[in-house]
């Protein structure tokens, strides 16, 4: 992948706890997997990841304050040290698998984005599960999901949908033995001031759609909304793309599409996670992806948790049945 040579790595600006900050997260996280009898996705024990959120140690809460007040340059924040079982079990193999007990490695990741926004999952996806696994799943290989190992197309998560995640942490409780797979992350502050003029001006107009995935039920007979891909302020602006869904609506926009996944592809930054690596993604400045690798399927693959947040709950109100944190 090329990169430019200004571009510093993200594990140099990244938060490596100490062994004792590391220790002072596992015994909260421990006390969090007792909590509401371990069951995640219960409002008791999400109240009691609150409640254990503020205690983290100061230096990551100040670093999660920070990067909450702004994402920086890069929109990604890297988190290393956070404690992950040494006595894992095998990697999921099965499709749509999530994290329902507490573990110490949920509890972290759940602390961690609870400091950032409130916790949020989709009815759609992986059975509303706040904490997912992100795994190689057979015969999945060539799907533009999580569960493939071709690569997967820079994307904003859950792009198509209007209460799509603010924050996406990813937590890697194993890493990929082959060393292959990589976690690509591209800023539009980055990116932008490598295109054209014309390029960010086509970008900036109502001239994309980006299609549901079928497991959202695709869209159906209504075409889905027209959208800008940069939106907001014309000097940093947020972005809203998925390489594999998103279509332009006609040939300017599709050369400015074009112009864009070369600004990524030259500003992009790829990381092979390691267990306890933390990778928390501002969802509104910066695309992901990942590059392709080969699975094994024998329990020793690569394994990420996955945790989505929003800032404004309160926005979302209306699309969560019972005030729950499941988006509909
Ligand atoms: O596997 C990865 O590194 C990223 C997968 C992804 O895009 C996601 O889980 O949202
Ligand atoms: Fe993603």
């Amino acid at each position: 992948m090329t990169k430019t040579s200004s571009l510093p790595a993200l594990s140099e600006a990244a938060v490596v706890l100490t062994d004792s900050q590391r220790a002072e997260v596992a015994l909260l996280a421990e006390d969090l997997a007792r909590a509401a009898s371990g069951v995640l996705d219960s409002p008791a024990w999400l109240a009691a990841a609150r409640a254990a959120a503020v205690r983290l140690p100061g230096e990551l809460r100040a670093a999660i304050r920070d990067f909450r007040y702004d994402a920086g340059p890069e929109g990604a924040l890297l988190v290393r040290n956070l404690p992950v079982p040494a006595d894992l079990p095998a990697t999921p193999t099965r499709l749509g698998s999530v994290q329902r007990t507490a573990t110490t490695a949920a509890g972290a990741i759940a602390m961690v984005l609870l400091q950032l926004g409130e916790v949020v999952a989709y009815r759609s996806e992986k059975s509303g599960a706040l904490v997912q696994d992100v795994v190689p799943v057979a015969g999945q290989e060539g799907q533009q999901s999580n569960a493939g190992s071709v690569r997967l197309q820079m994307h904003t998560e859950n792009a198509f949908h209007r209460n799509r995640p603010d924050y996406l942490g990813l937590l890697c409780l194993r890493g990929d033995p082959t060393g292959d797979a990589r976690l690509c992350t591209a800023s539009v502050r980055r990116a932008l001031p490598l295109l054209s003029g014309e390029a960010r001006r086509t970008l900036s107009e109502e001239r994309f759609m980006t299609e549901a995935p079928p497991s959202f039920g695709g869209s159906g007979s209504v075409p889905p909304p027209v959208h800008a891909i940069l939106r907001g302020a014309p000097d940093d602006p947020d972005v809203l793309v998925d390489f594999n869904a998103t279509h332009a609506l006609d040939d300017g926009g599709r050369r400015a599409m074009d112009e864009l996944a070369a600004a990524f592809e030259a500003t992009t930054h790829a990381l092979a996670l390691t267990a306890g690596d933390l990778a928390v993604v501002d969802n509104r400045l910066v695309v992901h992806g990942r590059s392709p690798y080969t699975p094994r399927y024998d329990g020793t693959d690569r394994w990420l948790h996955r945790v989505y947040a929003v800032a404004d709950y309160r926005r979302s109100r209306a699309d969560r049945q019972a005030a729950g944190s499941v988006l509909d």
